[in-house]
């Protein structure tokens, strides 16, 4: 046979398997019967590795010769999953690398799932941090990505007796292919102690913090890609390390665990990812981890300004610095004691470039949510930085009074510190304060900021507030996640999508094309098929991949409802019993999610769904119609295989309760169609996909809250509804807990005397608007023209989108490009 091009001696294939076959010689140090599964991942993970590099160099080199404005993207979380696909897919190598690896008698697929993902953050806004990056660098942005990088990431969840069992999460065990060390530009932070203040002979006033312990801050660097260019990115994450790891002359005296003991305590700051998504807990190290990230990122620019030699008063021209939430709020108060303490710029102009620097967003309405410290705790680990955030409470407070004359009302409202009760000082009063914009992410959201939340800040600063509604990467979430997807669309349409995901709209005349749809239909089927492999693996529950895969992956809490879908699915089991001819549209419930370790009502729901699982799936009578499986340990990876094969997506919290979600983005994309309620970007969704392509139900925010302002009382509904009366009934006598009567009823009184998430008040319109999916679900040359017209439409949704709209309106920041330097 003749040699096809990929036995050309400088064939991408055939260099790919030549470094790879090195790197597994010299960097892992084992020849083929030796190598673990783990040895080829990360053979292949430093191949890839290095064709980043070039690309790396010369993207710091192209930035520090141009000066280039930098975007500085401070996140507690950056949730990025694994590398090496994402990485495969933006360097064009995909099926180079699939094509080396099979040639060595290696499956890429089973390499790509050896990569441990790094799991530092909880959910949507970790992710939404990782998506950002992604899309900053394919947008050819300067930016940096500044996190913790926690040696412990969010836990793995594992299930036992349909309990949900933390294990912890090792993902450093076999070393980080992808992150390089910089301990050359490590810094010190201070923690703790007291301020003295002091005269110089001028007469200016000095202040000194005097803390009582340092760490060390190490960076991390990652490379972060853009697809198909140049441009390789930072995502910097801090690891905190003693200065003096061992203390001798502790250790002379004979106390061995003395002289390690700071080597224990400042490493923890960087130990473990707190496991809360949208409930805060006034712990020490929390707010001792989020100063740590925030000086060492903030000293970091400082240092990067001096090497390109950019004045102090320039930093907010060198520098737009968004707060991911306001987890890193307190770098308002750090830039400001930066630039006055240690570098005695007169107050007024530290706040004018501070306030200029700065831009907030924030991601919740949860009232538990909000982040405040108590003024004790936040004085013992950062006094210095309580006097300075009294200092801008109180200019501002004038600013208040003078403007608001006579409303101290209003006055104690706004105020940075909370004063009634116990004291606190109020984070997203800080970021406010300090930021030159403040923006939510989607439509209403924002909106509800405006009205609600941020409602005093909004009628003071009107301009400040805007929307960034916001966005997932199609790389990622279609190219990399769905590639039967990408390639019918892509042979369609080309593969401009990928990077201009607005182009999808140009397949909206294909879903009236009968042979594009039965192309659409099968992949669907076939990703129904792998996940339903996953299922049985995990699970031991056989699931037909013909049935409709009805689907809600995301945190476990009360206000999204998760124990909505479980009501509805005892009510379908119900009926199904009473009624055994009834005809009904097979369904897969597919659940997961990890739900807070402390919060015993999610876990709750956890085990409702588990135990509902367990009867149904056992049940000869309905098992051909209902399935029910809870899939552990929801992450990235997981949610690569299960957003491609949901037919039905559920995103059906409480209206105005939901930020904006992003799930529900990335369902649409791949196809599913949504069940949704009137929140979040479920709203703009709709809007994009078209109301008739979208199942709506349930009350809108306003009706919410005027439900609610009447007095709402869950048992009238109960007392209106025959199903919903028998499916309370089943839990509370036990039948999904055999016959254990105690089991759910922390979870039935709730629902019963307060349902503070408004089930019952939405259970008759949800089910009734399950009942319009089953009947289109039949319908499956209609239901595909709707799923093809769901992704067709979803182009808003790309991070580009959101990215631009941050660059023009937030950040002002153009693209860079990078050319390669050889
Ligand atoms: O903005 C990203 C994401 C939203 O899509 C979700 O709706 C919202 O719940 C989530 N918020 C958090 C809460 N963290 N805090 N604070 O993760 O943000």
């Amino acid at each position: 046979s003749g040699r096809g091009p990929d036995d050309e001696p400088d064939s991408p294939t055939r260099r790919l398997r030549h470094a790879f076959l090195h790197h597994l010689f010299y960097t892992q140090g084992k020849f083929p019967a030796l190598a673990t599964k783990t040895d080829y991942y990360l053979a292949l993970a430093h191949t890839v590795r290095d064709r980043l590099l070039q690309r790396w160099i010369s993207t710091a080199n192209e930035y520090t010769k141009n000066g280039s404005r930098t975007v500085a993207y401070l996140s507690a979380e950056f949730l990025m999953g694994p590398h090496l696909g994402n990485n495969l897919i933006n360097l064009g190598l995909f099926d180079d690398a699939r094509k080396s690896m099979s040639e060595l008698g290696l499956n890429l697929d089973d390499l790509l799932y050896e990569e441990e993902e790094p799991g530092l953050g909880n959910g949507g806004l970790g992710r939404l941090a990782a998506c950002f990056i992604d899309s900053l660098a394919t947008l050819e942005i300067p930016a940096v990505g500044y996190g913790i990088r926690y040696e412990f990431g969010i836990f793995h969840q594992t299930l036992v007796d349909g309990w949900q069992v933390e294990k912890t999460d090792k993902w450093l065990r076999y070393g980080n292919p992808w992150e390089l060390a910089r301990p050359e530009w490590s810094v010190t932070v201070k923690l703790g102690g007291h301020t003295e203040r002091m005269q110089d002979n001028s007469g200016q006033l000095h202040v000194r913090w005097v803390p009582n312990r340092t760490v060390l801050g190490v960076p991390y660097d990652t490379p972060i890609l853009g697809y198909r260019n140049n441009t390789a990115n930072t995502l910097r994450l801090w690891k905190a390390e003693a200065p003096e790891a061992f203390d001798f002359a502790v250790f002379n005296r004979g106390d061995y665990q003395g002289a390690v003991n700071q080597k224990v305590v400042s490493e923890n700051l960087s130990k473990v990812l707190y496991p809360n998504d949208e409930h805060v807990e006034g712990k020490e190290l929390r707010l001792a981890q989020q100063y740590f990230f925030v000086s060492c990122s903030l000293q970091d620019m400082l240092r990067i300004m001096k090497t390109q030699h950019v004045p102090l008063h320039e930093f907010h021209e060198k520098f737009a610095v968004q707060l991911n939430d306001t987890h890193p709020a307190i770098g308002v108060a750090e830039l400001m004691r930066l630039l006055t303490d240690e570098h005695q710029m007169h107050w007024n102009q530290a706040w004018d470039i501070t306030r200029k620097t700065f831009g907030y967003t924030n991601h919740t309405l949860l009232p538990e949510a909000l982040e405040r410290w108590p003024l004790e705790l936040f004085k013992r680990v950062l006094p210095r930085h309580l006097e300075i955030i009294y200092e801008i409470n109180a200019r501002f407070l004038d600013e208040v009074r003078q403007r608001y004359f006579g409303d101290e009302a209003r006055v104690t409202r706004m105020s940075l510190i909370e004063e009634t009760g116990e004291r606190y000082v109020r984070m997203a009063h800080l970021a406010c304060v300090g930021s030159h914009a403040i923006n939510g992410v989607a439509e209403l959201h924002s909106e509800l900021l405006k009205q609600d939340v941020l409602k005093d800040f909004h009628e003071m600063w009107p301009a400040k507030f805007g929307n960034k509604t916001n966005g997932v990467t199609p790389r990622r979430w279609i190219a990399l996640a769905n590639p039967r997807l990408t390639r019918l669309i892509s042979g369609a349409i080309g593969e401009g999508w990928i990077k201009r995901l607005e182009e999808l709209r140009q397949l909206e005349p294909f879903a009236l094309d009968p042979n594009f749809r039965a192309g659409w239909r099968e992949i669907k089927r076939a990703n129904k098929r792998d996940l339903s492999d996953v299922i049985r693996k995990r699970c031991g529950v056989a699931v037909d991949p013909s049935s409709m895969f009805d689907v809600q992956v995301k945190r476990i809490h009360e206000y999204k409802r998760q124990h909505l879908s479980a009501l509805h699915i005892i009510g379908l089991y119900h009926r199904l019993k009473t009624n055994p001819n009834l005809e009904m549209t097979p369904r897969t419930f597919i659940f997961g999610g990890k739900a807070a370790p402390g919060y015993w009502m999610a876990k709750l729901i956890i085990r409702l769904i588990t135990s509902i699982g367990e009867v149904v799936n056992r049940d000869p009578a309905v098992r051909d119609k209902l399935r029910v499986v809870f899939l552990p340990n929801f992450s990235v990876t997981n949610g690569q295989r299960i957003y491609p094969a949901a037919d039905l997506s559920e995103q059906i919290s409480t209206a105005g309760k939901e930020a904006s979600g992003t799930g529900n983005m990335k369902f649409a994309m791949n196809g599913a169609l949504t069940i949704g309620t009137m929140d979040g970007a479920n709203i703009e969704i709709r809007e994009q996909v078209g109301a008739e392509n979208f199942f709506l139900f349930g009350l809108t925010a306003h009706e919410v809250a005027t439900v609610r302002g009447n007095g709402y009382r869950p048992q009238d509904y109960l007392d209106g509804n025959a199903e919903l009366r028998e499916v309370i009934s089943l839990i509370r006598h036990g039948y999904f807990s055999r016959g254990d009567g105690e089991l759910f009823r922390p979870l039935v009184d709730s629902l019963v005397n307060h349902d503070p998430y408004c089930l019952f008040a939405d259970y008759q319109s949800y089910a009734d608007a399950h009942e319009r999916v089953g009947t289109a679900y039949r319908d499956s040359e209609d239901w595909t023209r709707m799923s093809i017209l769901n992704s067709a439409r979803s182009g808003l949704f790309s991070s580009d989108r959101t990215i631009a709209e941050y660059c023009r309106d937030i950040w002002n920041v153009q693209p860079v490009q990078v050319p390669i330097l050889s």
